[in-house]
């Protein structure tokens, strides 16, 4: 593994010394500290290697795990496809960690996402996808481009979420695309499709109830999804208040990019409440769900040489058990989990055999899965 540069481990400022924002709650910031600290211990050395690409609101580049990549935001706002610039100052923080809080919570409920850590106040650690060229669109309530394109006055509910696709392409400015496009143009296969729709609408469900306990209307938001390495379709991107409208449930207002967009003004104010509303109750939310024991079996796969095994069998016979014969050795891994359900537990545990406890090429594993009774 190459090791490039300082371990961004040590290169980044502690959120406790950062810019002492006023925008952080007391304790929605320590436990955001320790859930930082947390995450460090589990990626302890990658370090930041070449800028792979420069978009509107965001660096990515590579890591020396080719797995990997870190996010950088920027303060920079683009609207309509780029026509409008500005910058929104303190946006890249706040944006990198509203999405740091909000792929925790999905992820926590079984949501397959490319979060992996917050490393530095506007830096994300991030699974390396390919990006997947739809924007996945789920609207509540009517606003923006719907609105505009078919007449709904804005703030009108739907009686149901609505998912559109739109192709991600800035040049020909974002077009609404069916699902037919979608398969003629080889965007996607019609399976990939469903599965982007059922990700969508299990995303916004999570979503609206999250930003519901926290006095906030999920009006809409854009998703974008992506492969990893080994060809599983991870949420990615980010979720923050660029990509999502967001509105003040008392009073109405806009809390989002739309402020931006319109010049509504209170732009830097609207991010600031949105990441406060965010660390409301950091910690319910990190408790939610069912605790669950997980044994995970790791072993050597079939035509791996096993020298303890060898060792074992060897001892066997030493000891007279000319019997025992075929001795494989493998290990086993205990440990509890925290999901809404079953599903979401497997999910979870699934994930973190793949990367982490077996390595795949040597290795196979599989788990078994228990409630923790009478929590
Ligand atoms: P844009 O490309 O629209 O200007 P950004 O400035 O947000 O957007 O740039 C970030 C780019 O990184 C986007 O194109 C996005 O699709 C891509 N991206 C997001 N998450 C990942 C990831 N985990 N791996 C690879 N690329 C990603
Ligand atoms: N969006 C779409 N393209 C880029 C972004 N960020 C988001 C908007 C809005 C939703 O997708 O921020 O939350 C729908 O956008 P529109 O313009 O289609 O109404
Ligand atoms: N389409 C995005 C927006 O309006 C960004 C952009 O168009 O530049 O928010």
């Amino acid at each position: 593994m190459r090791h490039i540069g300082k371990s961004i481990w040590q290169a980044r400022p502690s959120l406790a010394e950062g810019t002492g924002s006023s925008s952080w709650g007391a304790s929605g910031m320590e436990q955001e500290v320790a859930k930082q600290r947390e995450e460090r211990q589990l990626r302890p050395q990658v370090t930041r290697g070449e800028r792979l690409y420069e978009g509107k609101a965001k660096v990515v580049y590579a890591t020396s795990d080719p797995e990997l990549v870190l996010i950088e935001f920027k303060d920079e706002a683009t609207a309509f496809d780029g026509k409008k610039r500005g910058t929104i100052s303190g946006k890249g923080m706040r944006n990198a960690a509203i999405c740091a809080v909000l792929y925790r919570y999905l992820q926590e409920r079984g949501i397959p996402g490319h979060f992996v850590a917050q490393v530095d106040e506007r830096t994300l650690l991030a699974r390396k996808v390919r990006i997947i060229p739809l924007e996945v669109v789920v609207r509540n309530i009517a606003a923006g481009s719907f609105s505009r394109r078919l007449g709904w006055p804005e703030g009108q509910t739907l009686t149901e979420p609505l998912v559109e696709f739109f192709y991600k392409d800035d040049a020909l400015g974002d077009p609404l695309l069916t699902e037919e496009h979608i398969r003629l143009l080889g965007l996607a296969t019609e399976q990939e499709v469903a599965r982007l729709k059922e990700l969508a609408l299990q995303v916004n469900r999570i979503l609206q109830e999250f930003w519901q306990q926290r006095g906030i209307v999920l009006v809409d938001f854009k998703l974008e999804f992506g492969k990893d390495s080994t060809g599983q379709i991870l949420l990615a991107d980010e979720i923050s208040p660029d990509t999502c409208r967001l509105w003040d449930a008392a009073t109405g207002e806009k809390l989002d990019k739309d402020r931006f967009r319109r010049d509504l003004g209170r732009v830097e104010e609207a991010y600031a409440e949105i990441l406060r509303r965010a660390l409301q109750g950091y910690d319910t939310t990190a408790t939610a769900g069912r605790q669950w024991k997980v044994r995970v079996l790791v072993r050597l796969k079939e035509g791996v040489l096993d020298p303890q095994g060898q060792a074992v069998e060897t001892a066997l016979r030493a000891l007279g058990f000319s019997q025992a014969g075929d001795v494989r050795v493998g290990k086993v891994i205990d440990f509890t989990l925290t999901a809404l359900d079953r599903a979401a537990a497997e999910r979870i545990a699934d994930e973190i055999c793949r990367r982490l406890l077996a390595n795949p090429v040597m290795e196979e594993y599989s788990f078994g899965l228990e409630e923790v009774s009478g929590g």
